[in-house]
């Protein structure tokens, strides 16, 4: 009889932690910036909530430590295809600052910008629920400059592009207004998981 071989490798599992399209970077955290790099101070850095809300409001570096402690661990996704497993980021939940300020019931949408001119723009649905932050701590240290430190805006599920470095603040609209990268190209959500790379994807 005729023996037929089965195939010698094992099956290719997808990893269900792995975004379709992207890769495993391992150790590797690389430095993506639009700008230079700012001489940020953690004295001098100042965190604004305003637009569509009742109570519009600046937080300095002392006031946004006041506000509850909140981390981040698990892994983060670039447009680029690199993703990074096992990061851990600490500072406070956006829900802690967008409670304070009470966006209005027409509120959908905000736009960060960062210290620098950058902007993202983003669903107030992926800004709250405990699925964002303003973080200044990656793995215990104070965030590296290069990375965004003193603080940035943290968005792990969505593409990193939306993760402002040098985050200034958020403005609360009633539609969506493209950001920096949006306006060259790419998509307005960025869920990895659906491949949102592209305006149109
Ligand atoms: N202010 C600012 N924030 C930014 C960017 C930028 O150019 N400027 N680049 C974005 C992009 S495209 C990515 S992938 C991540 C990169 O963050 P990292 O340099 O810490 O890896 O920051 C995002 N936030
Ligand atoms: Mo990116």
């Amino acid at each position: 009889m005729h023996i037929t071989r089965g195939f010698t490798g094992r099956p290719r599992v997808a990893d269900p932690g792995l975004p379709p399209g992207q890769y495993d970077a391992g150790d590797d955290w690389p430095v993506l910036s639009a700008e230079v790099t700012p001489e940020l101070a953690a004295a001098d850095w100042t965190f604004r909530v305003d637009g569509l809300v009742a109570e519009p409001r600046t937080w300095d570096w002392e006031a946004a430590h006041r506000l509850p402690p909140s981390a981040y661990e698990g892994a983060i996704h670039c447009v680029t295809s690199w993703s990074k497993f096992g990061v851990r980021f600490a500072g406070v939940s956006l829900d802690a600052f967008l409670d304070l300020v009470r966006p209005h019931e027409s509120a959908t949408h905000a736009v960060a910008y960062s210290h620098t001119g950058y902007t993202a723009n983003l669903p107030l649905a992926d800004l709250t629920g405990g699925r964002a932050w303003i973080a200044w701590e990656y793995d215990g240290q104070p965030l590296a400059p290069e990375h965004g430190g003193p603080a940035r805006l943290l968005v792990p599920h969505l593409y990193f592009w939306k993760s402002t470095k040098w985050i200034g603040g958020l403005r609360i609209l009633d539609h969506d207004e493209p950001g920096f990268w949006e306006r060259n190209g790419y998509h307005e959500r960025g869920n990895p998981w659906e491949e949102q790379r592209y305006s149109g994807d």
